[in-house]
């Protein structure tokens, strides 16, 4: 049941555009830096974002992607688990300044897997995170280097981020489950 809308498409852009210069200022410049993108919605905004700066910087900006998806092992009594699917990350992520990115920030469960995997394709120099939305409810001490917005939520409630590359379709709902 849709509660209500977060972000429009301008509102998205927007907001791409101001995570892009923040991403810029942060890292004085676009030199070392590599944007890698969570599956699935968190890759065309990794492409997106290096378009901006690369516009804005002059220069082409790599892009990788980490496959993330949880994983519920039937024989264990632990909970979901977030497993790294295999598949190549897209450049060497050794000495670069590396920025993920998801679409929702939540438990911080995703992201901790992802900084494991990381860390087995290289060894970055430095790790930042981006984030669309901030939904809250986090279980670990995880947070956004660069946040689109903070939309506290219910553990009830779910974002819906529909990307056109993904959905044909471009908004951010809040929606009751
Ligand atoms: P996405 O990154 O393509 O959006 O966890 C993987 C997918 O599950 C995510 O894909 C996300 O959209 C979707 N998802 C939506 N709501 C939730 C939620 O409340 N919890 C979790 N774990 N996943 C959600
Ligand atoms: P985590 O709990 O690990 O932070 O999030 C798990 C995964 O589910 C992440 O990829 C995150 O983007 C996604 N996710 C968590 N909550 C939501 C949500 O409310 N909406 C959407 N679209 N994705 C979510
Ligand atoms: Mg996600």
């Amino acid at each position: 049941r849709e509660k209500g809308r977060i972000m429009s498409a301008s509102e998205i852009e927007r907001t791409l555009v101001r995570l892009a210069h923040e991403i810029i200022e942060k890292n004085n410049g676009a030199d070392r830096l590599g944007l890698v993108g969570i599956k699935r919605r968190g890759v065309p905004l990794a492409e997106r974002l290096a378009r901006l700066i690369g516009g804005i910087e002059k220069r082409t900006i790599d892009t990788g992607v980490l496959d993330i998806q949880f994983y519920r092992d039937d024989l264990s009594t632990h909970g979901p688990r977030p497993v790294v699917a295999k598949g190549a990350l897209g450049f060497d992520v050794t000495d670069r300044n590396i920025v993920l990115l998801d679409d929702v920030l939540y438990t911080g469960r995703t992201i901790r897997a992802a900084l494991d995997a990381l860390f087995d394709f290289g060894r970055p120099q430095r790790v930042q995170l981006a984030a669309l939305i901030d939904r809250g409810h986090r279980e670990l001490p995880i947070e956004a280097t660069f946040v689109g917005r903070k939309v506290p939520t219910s553990s009830r409630e779910i974002i819906e981020v529909k990307l056109r590359e993904i959905d044909n379709d471009e908004q951010v709902l809040l929606v009751e489950r």
